[in-house]
């Protein structure tokens, strides 16, 4: 039977075997458009997660502290009442927006999650927003009113792989399989990444910045672009606004000083950008590797910048903005007329982080500090759909301490994670292989079937509309999952059974649409200079902010990555994931080995300021970083420890902070900053 992947964002068309209605294998799907066949480790894992032993299969409310562990396990009904009792409690008492609603990266029910917080009346909505995707999509809509996807499909000349390992990451419904076979098909790769990645080294080009340094490398890039007079004019002329001024503004980044801030070789910064700029054809992936940083949305925004003067916009081969599919997906199904504007001006942050805050989202910091201070207003209630953010989001103290503090935390998850552990009720959820949902991406949607049960455990969409019901908000929802899907699907005439015997429906890409009533932008031009902005009191043109003085104590610069194996902060208690690697490890050069007196399988603590206990990682040598720079693993932690503070013990959390936050986006400083290395001797538990 047939279905679509959910280990990752990829997407990929899966088959599973089924002996007696019983799924005994699982590869990928040779029919699939956009995977043709492709299936990873993670994809081979299903199975794993499916049949886990340590999978939960019944409600539980805690019995003892939080964090011990101790829980009874009770029935749907009995979890789901006390739920919403506690949550019309807290509401009556302290209004809608004392309840924030969490989630962690999106599993195509985000969309369900906004609606049940825009339906309650909450403006709050917490994940990892601010780290993730949306420092990139809201940049590119606020340059050219849509967000940009690479269109390796039209075969570019050159892709500029920024931050970003799509390879082994496959974000964002574009799977990375795109991009190698582009470059079997002739594309060169240019790759800006701290570390030597597989394809950094398969690239024409490889820039080993120093990490956070990537907004003033985009910026000098720009003023490359204009000085050599490599940009398009043509394109420039009729479709933006504010070029001189751009020009003025980028002269402070002259290549010296780039080269300098960024740690590369002037010639090599040059190179990049005649590379990129003269290709014909030549398209952006911007990836997380640049979000994560007090510079992240301006990082973006010249990004942006430097691809509109390029003239790649909507390009064959470049960056295009897809229009979206006609069905009620990720835009119209979280009902946002549903909050009242009042309500919506109550958002956590959204005087602070005011680009975040327009995306719908409250940054975790913000959310944090609100919680344990009880200002602006008290917020007592969490309940959150699939996010381990004792693990996933920065500072985990004060995440710690904010939990501790909440009158009802409820987690949906499908394992007893150390977030989970903090809960007064834990709802057991099930795996993508137990769901009906549509999967929208914007190049496509397909249809993600159910294909197997687990006892005992629901979908987030069935508890939100259990819940919904119980709270007297069922006018908002549907009866069921299934009318639920019909009514998504309605704009494209289909039933989701109709949908389901289809199974999958390409998006059409139409080229150079601004030619035809210019950009979804206010000016209907590319606005390099951004007015808006200004009018929300930011500046109209991104600027780099420098990292504060090296500090002697913590002379090198972490930085991290998503693993190929495991996905986030998952899978750690799966056997094909974790048969090669069992605990996080930092990779550090021969040169730092050598110095701090370290050897491969070594234990280190890496400290910060603001983690001065550390962060507990196995040595592993290699020259594929820089000196200075030393790479962790992000997203550990140890299922089978028995302490929540043994779980977490390798989670780089510990030692990040949101003490220098994006100022747009709230983006906390997780990539970037610096560390010391302290070697852990014998007999040190
Ligand atoms: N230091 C540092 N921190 C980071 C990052 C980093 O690179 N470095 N990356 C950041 C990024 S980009 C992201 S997206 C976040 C991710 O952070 P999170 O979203 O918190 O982490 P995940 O591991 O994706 O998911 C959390 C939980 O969801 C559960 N789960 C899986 N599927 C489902 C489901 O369908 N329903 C429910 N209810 N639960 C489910 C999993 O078992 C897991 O416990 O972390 C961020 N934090
Ligand atoms: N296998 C796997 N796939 C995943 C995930 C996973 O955990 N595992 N997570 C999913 C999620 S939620 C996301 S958001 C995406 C993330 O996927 P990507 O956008 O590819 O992000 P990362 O892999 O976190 O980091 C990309 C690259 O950034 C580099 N990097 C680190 N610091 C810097 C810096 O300062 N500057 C530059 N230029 N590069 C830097 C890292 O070395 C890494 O190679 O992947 C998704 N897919
Ligand atoms: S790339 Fe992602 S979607 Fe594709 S098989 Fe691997 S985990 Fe599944
Ligand atoms: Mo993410």
């Amino acid at each position: 039977m047939k279905s679509v992947c959910r280990m990752c964002h990829g997407g990929c068309g899966a088959v599973v075997e089924l002996v007696d209605g019983v799924p005994t294998g699982i590869h990928g799907d040779p029919d699939n458009p956009t995977s043709e066949g492709y299936f990873c480790i993670k994809g081979k894992a299903s199975l794993d997660l499916l049949r886990s032993p340590d999978r939960l299969t019944t409600p539980l409310v805690r019995t003892g502290p939080r964090g011990s562990g101790a829980f009874e396990p009770v029935g749907w009904d009995t979890a789901l009442d006390r739920i919403a009792d506690r949550l019309a409690a807290a509401i009556g008492r302290h209004g809608p927006e004392s309840v924030v609603l969490g989630q962690g990266t999106d599993r195509n029910y985000q969309e369900w999650v906004f609606r049940l917080a825009n339906a309650l009346g909450t403006p709050n909505v917490v994940g990892p927003a601010h780290v993730c995707f949306y420092p990139r999509v809201m940049a590119s809509i606020m340059t050219y009113g849509g967000f940009t996807f690479c269109d390796y499909e039209g075969d570019p000349e050159v892709v500029l792989l920024w931050g970003s390992n799509k390879p082994s990451t496959h974000s964002d419904g574009v799977i990375g399989v795109k991009l190698l076979r582009a470059v079997e098909r002739g594309s060169r790769v240019v790759t800006v990444d701290p570390r030597r990645t597989q394809i950094a080294s398969r690239s024409a080009l490889h820039l080993a910045i120093r990490p956070g340094t990537d907004c003033a490398l985009a910026l000098g890039m720009i003023r490359i672009v204009i000085d050599e007079g490599w940009y398009d004019r043509d394109f420039v002329a009729a479709h933006t606004s504010g070029f001189d001024e751009l020009a003025e503004h980028v002269r402070a980044y002259d290549l010296e000083r780039v080269a300098r801030i960024t740690g590369l070789a002037p010639g090599l910064i040059h190179d990049a950008t005649r590379c990129y700029a003269l290709a014909a054809r030549a398209c952006i992936e911007a990836g997380t590797g640049l979000s994560q940083n007090e510079n992240s949305f301006d990082t973006h925004r010249a990004i942006a910048l430097l691809a509109a003067l390029c003239g790649n916009i909507d390009a064959p081969g470049g960056d295009l903005i897809w229009e979206p599919m006609p069905i009620e997906g990720r835009r119209a199904f979280p009902r946002s007329d549903l909050l009242p504007e009042e309500q919506a001006r109550k958002r956590i942050g959204g005087d602070k982080h005011k680009i975040l805050s327009m995306a719908g989202w409250v940054a975790p910091g913000d959310l944090h500090e609100a919680i344990v201070t009880g200002s602006p207003y008290p917020v007592t209630s969490m309940v959150v759909f699939g996010s381990n953010i004792l693990a996933s989001h920065e500072n985990t103290g004060l995440v710690r301490e904010a939990i501790g503090k909440l009158d009802l935390l409820v987690v949906c998850d499908l394992f007893m994670t150390p977030t989970a552990r903090y809960a007064d009720v834990v709802l057991p959820t099930s795996s993508w292989l137990e769901r009906d949902q549509i999967v929208e991406f914007n190049s496509y949607i397909a249809a993600r079937q159910r294909i197997a049960t687990v006892d005992g455990c629901r979908s987030d969409e069935e508890i939100i509309l259990e819940l919904a019901a119980r709270l007297g908000l069922s006018r908002h929802f549907f009866p069921s999952l299934e009318a639920a899907l019909d009514a998504k699907l309605a704009g494209i005439d289909l039933t989701w059974e109709q949908f389901t015997k289809i199974g999958y429906i390409r998006n059409e890409k139409r080229y150079r649409k601004y030619r035809d009533g210019g950009f979804a932008t206010r000016s209907g031009r590319v606005d390099l200079m951004n007015n808006g902005l200004r009018a929300l009191g930011y500046e109209p043109f991104p600027s780099y902010r420098a990292q504060p003085e090296a500090d002697p104590d913590l002379p090198y610069i972490m930085t991290s990555a998503h693993s190929r194996r495991f996905y986030n902060t998952e899978f750690h208690q799966l056997p094909t994931t974790s048969r090669g690697q069992t605990a996080a490890r930092v990779t550090v050069h021969p040169d730092t080995a050598e110095r701090e007196g370290l050897t491969d399988g070594d234990e280190v603590d890496l400290y910060s300021r603001a983690g001065a206990r550390g962060v507990r990682m196995t040595v592993r040598i290699s020259d594929s970083v820089a000196p200075n720079v030393v790479m962790a693993d992000a997203g550990w932690w140890y299922p089978h420890e028995s302490s929540v503070d043994g779980q977490l013990r390798s989670s780089v959390n510990l030692v990040t902070t949101n003490d220098r936050s994006d100022v747009h986006m709230g983006s906390a400083t997780m990539r970037g900053f610096a560390v010391g290395i302290r070697r852990r001797g014998p007999g040190r538990g």
